[in-house]
């Protein structure tokens, strides 16, 4: 077992029970211990933002059935080799001046070879140069690859256990849980601050749910980022079809996770686009406060700006200024 799932931390204050009567609770008795936590710990109406681009698309060699960059499924999605620096710098600066404090690059591998990570490294150093927060997730990593990112100035790694030890199985076949908790432990031996979180509408039952946050809440320290995304069913994956989860249901799981890691930021993530007004705005009562903006995720359609502005506007919400660090707040 990596380091960084001790079992004295399994143990600790939020074991799966725990979180299980969490979830269960009347939803005004959850939304109101979550909004309380929210405020002792976070601005109230405060919302960061990132913005995401996809710097590597498609023809990747893992099967997570939810993703339609996988080059098993038969989605409609355009591969396309790194993306060159120009083009990259001309988003940042785009989503820089449309308010985004975090430029986001995500690459469809399944880890980075050493050569892909330099090409990498140029896109970080030159995001970062421009005043931006700087986030990458490109896969696994290799020893010595986070060290390499962090000395390129890059403030956060993304890597989701996206759903329970359980269950992945049932999701993923071609890594194992340990696979992405070793990279976990690389990032944060490096000092990454961790974005991690995970997918909810994939089939799972709220006890999956509630064990995906027991471990998130279990890392040790926890992730300073936790984006809880809700599936894209994208025609071709192999969830194209699957059930709908009820929205509320999605509520409580970002309000018991705001509970359970009280410092960190909570990201209502993908799955905005088909999302109602008002589910949002319980969404931020819950304790979310990061989005990413921007009319696209890595390849399927996020909000438009004006619909943002105009959401923003009527829930009195405001953005973010840069993070400090979070776990020395
Ligand atoms: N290949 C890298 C990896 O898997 O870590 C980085 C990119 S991968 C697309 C980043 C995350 O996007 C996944 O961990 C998953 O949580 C999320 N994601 C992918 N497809 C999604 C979908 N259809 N709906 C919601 N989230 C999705
Ligand atoms: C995360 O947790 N969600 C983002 C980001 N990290 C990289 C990705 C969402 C992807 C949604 C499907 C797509 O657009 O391809
Ligand atoms: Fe590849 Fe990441 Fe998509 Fe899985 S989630 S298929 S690793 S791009």
């Amino acid at each position: 077992m990596p380091d960084c799932l001790r079992h004295e931390t399994l143990e600790s204050a939020w074991p799966a029970q725990a979180i299980l009567d969490l979830f269960a609770l009347p939803l005004n008795d959850l939304l109101l211990r979550a909004q309380t936590v929210h405020r002792q710990h976070h601005p109230a109406n405060a919302v960061q933002q990132s913005s995401l681009l996809s710097i590597k698309t498609g023809a990747c060699p893992e099967d997570c059935a939810y993703c339609p960059q996988s080059s098993r499924h038969a989605t409609d999605v355009e591969s396309a080799p790194l993306m060159p620096l120009p083009q990259v710098l001309a988003a940042a600066r785009t989503a820089q001046a449309a308010g985004a404090q975090r430029f986001c690059m995500g690459a469809a591998w399944r880890s980075p070879t050493e050569k892909q990570l330099d090409g990498v490294i140029a896109h970080v150093q030159a995001v970062k140069a421009l005043g931006m927060e700087t986030c990458v997730t490109l896969g696994m990593l290799k020893p010595g690859q986070a060290e390499r990112l962090k000395a390129a100035g890059l403030d956060y790694y993304n890597h989701n256990l996206d759903t329970s030890r359980d269950y992945y199985g049932e999701i993923i076949q071609s890594r194992t849980y340990d696979d992405r908790l070793e990279t976990l432990q690389r990032v944060r031996d490096a000092g990454l601050k961790v974005c991690c979180g995970g997918i909810v509408g994939l089939g799972e039952s709220r006890e999956v749910r509630a064990d995906l946050i027991a471990t998130l809440a279990s890392l040790l320290p926890y992730p300073e980022s936790v984006p809880i995304n809700q599936l894209v069913k994208v025609p071709g994956t192999p969830l194209a079809d699957a059930p709908d989860l009820d929205p509320l249901e999605f509520v409580r799981t970002i309000a018991v996770t705001r509970i359970v890691m009280p410092k960190t930021v909570v990201r209502l993530s993908a799955g905005r686009e088909s999302m109602h007004d008002s589910t949002q705005a319980l969404c931020f009562m819950a304790g979310a406060n990061s989005i990413f903006h921007g009319e696209q995720l890595l390849t399927t359609a996020n909000p438009r700006a004006e619909a943002d502005a105009s959401l923003f506007q009527r829930l009195g919400l405001v953005s973010m200024p840069m993070s400090s660090d979070l776990h020395k707040a």
